[in-house]
């Protein structure tokens, strides 16, 4: 199977996330920012992850693929929810998209590999979220507005493992949350993040925080 990614994309990361933790080959395509053509041809519109099913067929959808995924054998996620996790990411979510978009603009990732793609990106996250240095320009306030979060987190975590969708969902926050220097992370929580990290081949961003 392929799958069409943005490396810096956490929805692509969930499907990512499910197929490596379940230990299905894949191949990535990354598709490069601006680059309308090919998610339009393949599934009507632009957006990634698209996942090209054995049949040659696509789909999108982050969980809708997920869920692809899981019923190609034994089923891992389709358990009960999380309730307390997915609503820290859900609560997390807005402060944490301030910190890391304005990151992800600068950073290196294959689908900013050409200046014109990575000025495609720029602007359409300055589109989404407004004046980009502004908010780099906050980070001492955003980053303590995080850090309070994620001890939050790690008390909800405790000794939690991987065990289901709702890890699918909060590993990729975290994964974009890794950009962001100086953001403190609780040992339980780096644990998480470092043993999934390990079990899905899906790297974490530590390597260039900024
Ligand atoms: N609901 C979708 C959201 C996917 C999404 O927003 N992907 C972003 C990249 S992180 C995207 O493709 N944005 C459109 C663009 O590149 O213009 C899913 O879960 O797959």
């Amino acid at each position: 199977m392929k799958l069409y990614i943005y490396e810096h994309c956490p929805f692509c990361t969930r499907a990512r996330l499910a197929l490596g933790v379940k230990n299905i080959p894949y191949e990535t395509v990354v598709v490069m920012e601006g680059d309308a053509e090919t998610p339009t041809r393949l599934i009507g519109k632009k957006a990634v992850p698209i996942l090209e099913r054995p049949d040659g067929s696509h789909m999108g959808e982050s969980l809708d693929i997920v869920h692809f995924i899981d019923q190609l054998d034994t089923p891992m996620f389709d358990g009960p929810a999380n309730e307390a996790l997915d609503a820290w990411g859900t609560d997390a979510w807005r402060l944490g998209l301030k910190l890391f978009i304005p990151r992800f603009t600068k950073a290196q990732f294959a689908e900013l590999a050409t200046p014109q793609a990575r000025e495609a990106y720029r602007l359409r996250e300055e589109k989404a979220f407004g004046d980009l240095e502004a908010l780099l320009a906050d980070s001492a306030a955003l980053i303590a507005e995080m850090n309070v979060k994620l001890k939050v987190l790690s008390g909800l975590l405790g000794e939690h493992e991987f065990s289901g969708i709702s890890d699918i969902k909060l590993w990729p926050i975290l994964r974009s949350l890794s950009i962001v220097k100086g953001l403190e992370f609780p040992p339980a929580v780096l644990g998480y993040m470092e043993t999934i990290e390990k079990a899905a081949g899906v790297n974490l961003l530590f390597d260039q925080a900024m």
